[in-house]
């Protein structure tokens, strides 16, 4: 079954979305080292249930085992577009959530919109994931997994996508899987609502948002791009003076444009995937800089 489950990417593969067990499997979920993972029923309006995952290092966390192993052979093969996909929301994020009708600010690091279905939540701890396959013809594992904020989803579950071929060492053949290890650092707990495998075959698109065409010589004026990328990850680098070629003036989706001297410039916006996945995309805008 093929379902769009964001604009653009669509499920190849449904590993695990809420229950143990799933047309494709029957999965036991276990400790991983140290850590662990147990099935939970209902947490922050995720109906189906939920893992509930305790991750120490990179080589310590929540451990599922497949009864039938999964076939990802052909998702290892046209690797530029797929992607291992997580769903997750910091523990204490689904603690804290007192209703859909009260939401209230509730500390450093979650923020409650009012009277929004949309929660941002940050992780305490949690900078980065490791997910681990292994099967009988061997292991592969990603890592580092960013959290990059700009994955949120609703009431502040995160989608998490790992590129399949940031999975190393790549499998040269078949590749079943029976097991996954999910580790992490720092240490933190967080529910997995979903772990699937999903395909993005759209491009990194940059709109230009408006923006001063004139300012005066030694005053900043902030220049931005809105960016979607799907499943990729990007990064955005600026050059703000076309005259002397391309070079890296800033980084960010927005950032701060000044110059002493007077005259007309053509800034440059680079937006590269991380993962050199999906073309590179870039534009121009100009800014009249006045005495
Ligand atoms: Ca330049």
């Amino acid at each position: 079954m093929v379902e769009t489950i964001t604009a653009g990417l669509t499920t190849l593969l449904m590993i695990y979305n809420g229950a143990l067990t799933t047309p494709q499997t029957t999965i036991t979920v276990g400790a991983w080292g140290g850590g662990g993972c147990v099935q939970v029923a209902d947490v922050g309006y995720q109906k189906m249930g939920a893992l509930d995952a305790t991750v120490l290092d990179a080589y310590q966390g929540a451990r599922l085992d497949f009864k039938k192993p999964l076939d990802l052979t052909p998702h290892f093969k046209d690797t530029k577009q797929v992607y291992l996909e997580l769903w997750v929301l910091p523990r204490y994020a689904a603690e804290g959530q007192p209703g859909a009708e009260s939401y209230r600010r509730v500390g450093a690091g979650v923020d409650y919109e009012i009277g929004s279905p949309l929660i941002i939540s940050q992780f305490r701890q949690l900078r980065t994931l490791r997910v681990a396959l292994s099967g009988p013809q061997g292991m592969v594992s990603a890592e580092p997994c960013d959290l990059v904020p700009a994955t949120l989803g609703d009431r502040g579950w995160r989608r998490i996508d790992v590129p399949i071929n940031k999975f190393l060492p790549r499998p040269k053949d078949e590749f079943r899987v029976d097991r996954m290890m999910i580790g992490g650092s720092p240490a933190e707990q967080f529910y997995i609502g979903q772990i699937a495998i999903v395909h993005d075959g759209t491009l990194v698109q940059a709109r230009i948002v408006p923006h001063d065409t004139h300012v005066r010589a030694g005053e900043q004026t902030e220049v931005s791009v809105e960016v979607e990328s799907g499943a990729a990850q990007t990064a955005v680098s600026w050059d703000f003076d076309a005259n002397d070629g391309i070079q890296e003036d800033a980084t960010g989706t927005a950032v701060w444009f000044s110059r002493n001297e007077p005259g007309d410039y053509t800034i440059t916006y680079t937006v590269t995937d991380v993962d050199h996945n999906k073309p590179t995309v870039t534009g121009t805008m100009s800014i009249k800089v006045i005495p």
